[in-house]
């Protein structure tokens, strides 16, 4: 595949803003089969995930940890396949350096590798969390399209690919008219 060139600022429809979405429970592959965690966003509830084209976009994520007055108590729920559970802890557990704005790659698809057969929106973020954060709250802006989804022929080469989708990302994250969209989750 060649790379489509990515601008050097975000050019229309971007910056697309999401504001007040949460965390879902996913099918659990990403940490245990790929190594890299997505924390899964609800579609059905965002007209602007609903119409976006399928593929690899990138941008920045703001976490929400919001009043323990406010916040659930932890739950256990199951996952989409019904058989593990999982806690949710609406993001109770975050450190103060985990609500910063923070780098983020997004999948949007049905991950052909894996054959899913409900669409899935993805968020990989670029920050070393020391606990989950299911049913967390989070707003976050797309900056920009990377790639088209696309199947591969080993899981290997599928992290390949993420790898690079997230350099890319960093690098065009540092550019002043993207690093300044920022200011959108403020
Ligand atoms: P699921 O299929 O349930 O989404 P994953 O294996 O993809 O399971 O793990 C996702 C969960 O891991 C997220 O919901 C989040 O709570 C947690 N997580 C930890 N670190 C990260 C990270 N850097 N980016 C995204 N999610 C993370
Ligand atoms: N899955 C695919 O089948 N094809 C892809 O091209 C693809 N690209 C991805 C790019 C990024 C940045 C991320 C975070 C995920 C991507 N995935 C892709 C989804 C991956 O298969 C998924 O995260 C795991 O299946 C865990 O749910
Ligand atoms: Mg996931």
């Amino acid at each position: 595949m060649t790379r489509p060139e990515i601008p050097k600022k975000p050019v229309p429809p971007y910056p697309i803003l999401i504001r007040d979405t949460r965390v879902v429970a996913g099918f659990g592959r990403g940490s245990s089969e790929i190594g890299i965690p997505t924390a899964n966003i609800p579609i059905e509830d965002t007209p602007e995930l609903e119409t976006l084209p399928t593929g690899v976009y990138f941008g920045f994520i703001k976490l929400n940890k919001p009043s323990p007055s406010v916040t659930p108590e932890p739950e256990i729920k199951k996952r989409l396949d019904g058989k593990s559970e999982i806690e949710f802890t609406y993001g109770q557990n975050l450190q103060p350096k985990d609500l910063s704005i923070l780098p983020m790659v997004m999948s949007l698809g049905w991950n052909p590798f894996f054959k899913n057969e409900k669409k899935a929106c993805e968020i990989h973020i670029m920050h070393d969390f020391k606990s989950d954060f299911y049913g967390c709250s989070l707003s976050f802006n797309i900056l920009g399209y990377l790639r088209p989804e696309l199947d591969y022929v080993s899981v290997e080469l599928l992290i390949k690919d993420i790898q690079t989708d997230i350099k890319i990302a960093l690098d065009h994250l540092k550019l002043e008219e993207y690093n300044s969209c920022k200011k959108q989750l403020i």
